[in-house]
């Protein structure tokens, strides 16, 4: 299961209603959504990444079992939803139901929506038919060591005095209270700054992003706040971000960090540079396949 992305600018209405849960935008949220999707080309490479990931389990679940598995994508907020696709898997004969988000850390207001939307349209289409959920693979060993290489690389053409700031999705802080997302968050975290040899304060920290324009309290602190601060300190010369929250590019790591981050930092005089994403890096997924099969 994965976020999904209008197919095109027509859709973006669409989709935008979609995950304001049904309220359509204003004309200036609109205008405001068009307009980044617009900076990063106009569309989002969010569809065709997931579907790249989508073949790569696939491919790598054929080789552990031949025959076995049958990989469908279901999108919280773009065609082809998950509860077509359950359907549609049950229709053609699917006996049991493995679920899996594209992203890494659990929360109630993320991976939990996502989970109720699977057990909720498995039972609609087939009382009983027995589904098993992955609610979490931040600890997986292949993610950690791919992050840490990714860090490395993007330090090794930065300046000597550069912090890494490992971001996520920030969410509502009524959302997150006792919520495991932010220890799931530090934990990651501190396993590939341990990989990649950062030293604990100077070296890296946490950060939010892409916290939505509402009146509600969003978790920070924001990435851009952390860029402007760490500025004023005078103690670094530039950052690496690195969205450990994501498995691929999209709008959130293209405008938000690339072109967004990136512009905070260098009008704040720091050097910026972000780490490459997942994608469907096949080491990271071949141990995401085995963890699949074990839950079946
Ligand atoms: O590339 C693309 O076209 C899609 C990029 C995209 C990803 C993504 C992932 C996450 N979101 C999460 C939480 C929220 C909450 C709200 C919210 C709103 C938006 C909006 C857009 C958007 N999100 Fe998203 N998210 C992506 C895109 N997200 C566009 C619309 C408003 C805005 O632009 O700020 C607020 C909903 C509300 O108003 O009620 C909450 C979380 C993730 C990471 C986990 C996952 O991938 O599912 C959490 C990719």
């Amino acid at each position: 299961m994965a976020y999904g992305t209008p197919a095109g600018p027509a859709d973006v209405e669409a989709y935008y209603t979609h995950i304001r849960r049904g309220r359509p935008p204003s004309a200036d949220e609109l205008a405001d959504l068009q307009a980044r999707y617009d900076a990063i080309g106009g569309v989002s490479p969010l569809a065709e990444r997931t579907e790249a990931q989508r073949a790569r389990l696939q491919e790598t679940l054929d080789n552990l079992a031949p025959g076995r598995f049958r990989v469908a994508l279901g999108n919280k907020h773009a065609a082809p939803f998950i509860e077509d696709t359950v359907a549609s898997l049950i229709a053609d004969g699917a006996e049991r139901l493995v679920g899996l988000v594209l992203a890494p850390h659990y929360s109630r207001g993320s991976v939990g929506e996502y989970r109720e939307r699977l057990d909720a349209s498995a039972a609609a289409a087939a009382a009983g038919l027995p589904v098993a959920m992955i609610e979490r693979w931040y600890d997986l060993p292949a993610l950690h060591e791919f992050l840490a290489r990714a860090v490395t690389d993007a330090l090794a053409a930065m300046p000597e005095r550069t912090k890494v700031l490992f971001t996520a999705h920030s969410l509502p802080v009524a959302v997150l209270d006792g919520d495991p997302y932010e220890d799931e968050l530090r934990a990651s975290a501190t396993a590939v700054a341990a990989r990649a040899g950062l030293p604990r304060w100077a070296g890296w920290t946490l950060a939010w992003q892409s916290a939505a324009r509402t009146p509600m309290a969003w978790k920070g602190p924001d990435i851009l706040e952390v860029i402007r601060d760490l500025a004023a300190t005078g103690r670094a010369d530039g950052v690496v971000v690195c969205p450990q929250g994501f498995t691929s590019d999209h709008l959130e790591v293209l405008y938000d960090l690339d072109i967004r981050a990136r512009s905070s930092a260098e009008e704040a005089g720091l050097a910026f540079a972000r780490t490459r994403s997942v994608n469907d890096d096949p080491t990271v997924f071949g141990e995401l396949a085995a963890v699949v099969a074990a839950a079946v």
